[in-house]
């Protein structure tokens, strides 16, 4: 009797060693177009996505971004939100992510980190 109920308690075990699995699994991958973001910019400076995509923006480093929209032009951010772009204002405290969007336009947006210098992204969407 005690060990069948030892035997319950181990399956138990297990299967719930089995969900936690997958649940971690889960939230590690990112779905969706990415960009990654490094200590003082953009990895890449744009990227295409489709329209009614989301884009996630993953913070590799430890230092601080604030993504908004607009563009830095000749070392100088302007703010500046096209018709169809969604509102983007979004603070990265580093070693995290977060997702923007959705776009539901198709057109050239444009987005900038308040604090880096010419950390410029264009964003496709088509
Ligand atoms: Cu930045």
């Amino acid at each position: 009797m005690l060990k069948k109920s030892l035997m319950g308690l181990i399956v138990c075990m297990l299967l719930t060693l089995l969900f936690a699995a997958c649940t971690i699994g889960n939230a590690g991958a990112t779905a969706g177009p990415t960009v990654h973001m490094g200590a003082t910019d953009f990895l890449q400076h744009s990227v295409t996505i489709h329209k009614g995509d989301k884009l996630t923006l993953v913070d590799d480093a430890s230092s601080e971004h604030i993504i908004t929209n607009g563009s830095w032009i000749k070392g100088v951010g302007h703010p500046a939100k096209e018709p169809g772009a969604p509102m983007v204002n979004q603070q990265f405290n580093g070693n995290d992510s977060a997702t923007i969007g959705p776009f539901n336009t198709a057109g050239i947006f444009h987005l900038y980190c308040t604090i880096h210098q010419n950390m410029n992204l264009t964003v496709t969407v088509q």
